[in-house]
This record gives structure tokens, sequence and C-alpha cells, in this order.
């Protein structure tokens, strides 16, 4: 099994449930164990502000998929979830799944770049990450912990958790 983190992000139609059912969806994906799923983050669009702010949050999966059929099976939760991709970049989205990391694999080809492009830059990915596996090393040798030091968080609020009758 690989061990894979995947990045949730969503800013429209109730983004905090999108990213709660994705990771239930997440869970059900085969040949795959969901290990662990972070807190939910709240904070402003990157991008384009004319835009409600988003919701993020980093699931750890086991899979013993290729990257490629993970990534067949997210863009499948994505419209799943009504997602309907496009042409403005870093517009609102009812729900985006990024393969942020792929066990230590570094992959470039026309559907993948793993590690995820701009992930070590972006307060809304490395938090939750941290909460999962704070001892991290990216695959070109980083320390996830020397990222989080040279991050702007400012905006980036971390969501008290559910009560659990609402969880499941
Ligand atoms: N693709 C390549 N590598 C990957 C990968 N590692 N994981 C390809 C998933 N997909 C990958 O994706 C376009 C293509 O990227 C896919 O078909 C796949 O083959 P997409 O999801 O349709 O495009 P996108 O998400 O609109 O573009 P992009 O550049 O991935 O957007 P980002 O960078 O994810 O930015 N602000 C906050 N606060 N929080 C956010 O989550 N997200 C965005 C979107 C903008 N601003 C944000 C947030
Ligand atoms: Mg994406």
């Amino acid at each position: 099994m690989a061990r894979c983190f995947i990045g949730l992000g969503s800013n429209q139609d109730n983004p905090a449930s999108q990213v709660s059912r994705a990771l239930e969806a997440i869970g059900r994906i085969p040949q795959s164990v969901l290990r662990a799923r972070s807190s939910l983050y709240s904070s402003a669009p990157l991008g384009p502000q004319d835009q409600p702010s988003y919701i993020n949050a980093v699931a750890l999966l086991d899979t013993a998929l290729e990257p490629v059929g993970l990534l067949d099976a997210l863009q499948d939760i994505e419209q799943q979830h009504g997602r309907t991709r496009k042409a403005e970049r870093w517009g609102p989205r009812t729900l985006d799944l990024d393969i942020l990391l792929f066990d230590n694999l570094t992959l470039n080809s026309d559907r993948l770049c793993i590690p995820h492009y701009h992930m070590h830059a972006r307060a809304f990915v490395l938090y939750p990450l941290a909460e999962l596996a704070p001892e991290l090393i990216m695959p070109d040798g980083t320390a996830l912990q020397q990222l989080l030091s040279e991050c702007m968080s400012d905006d980036l609020v971390r969501l008290p958790a559910p009560p659990a009758w609402l969880e499941s």
C-alpha cells in the first residue's frame, strides 16, 4: 500500500458539509483505507478575491491503486459533488480534491504533478497536513516544519470539531 495525502477544498454550497461528505466518500475508495483526517480549516480565497472563503482539510489514505487510478476515483467524487470545471483559474468550486503526496513519489505527467504544485507555500494545505504527519519530510528532502516556518498563515482558522452526533 502507498501512503497518500489528499487535499480537500470547497467554497460553494455549504463547504463544510461538502468536505465532510467527501471525506466519507474517500473512505469508500476501493483498495484503499482512510487512516486519518485533519480538522477543517477556514481561509480567505487565494486567487480571485470576489469569491467566498474556503474550507480545507487533508486526509491520509493507504491505497493499492496506482496514482492515476486514485486520481480517477477522486475526480468521480468531485463530479458527484456537482463540480463543473470552468476556465477561470483558482475560481470558486463545490469540491476540489488534490493528491498532495503519494509515498515518496515525484511525478510530472499530463494528468498528474506530485507533489501537488504550490502545496509547499499554502497554509491551508500545510497546517492540516502537519496535524496528521508533523515529522513529514517532502520527497525533495525538505522538512514540513521548515515549510511551515516560511509560510504566511494570517487568515487561517482551525475550526472546532463538530459534535459527535453530527458526524454520522
Ligand atoms: N492534476 C495535476 N496534478 C494533480 C494532483 N496532484 N492532484 C491535474 C489532482 N489533480 C492534479 O485540476 C486540473 C487538472 O489538474 C486535473 O484534471 C488533473 O489532471 P482541477 O481540479 O480541474 O483544476 P483546479 O483545481 O481549478 O486548478 P488548480 O490549479 O489545481 O487549482 P488549485 O491550485 O487547487 O487552486 N483558496 C483557499 N483558501 N483554499 C483553496 O483550497 N483552492 C484554489 C484552487 C484557489 N484558491 C483557494 C483554494
Ligand atoms: Mg484541483
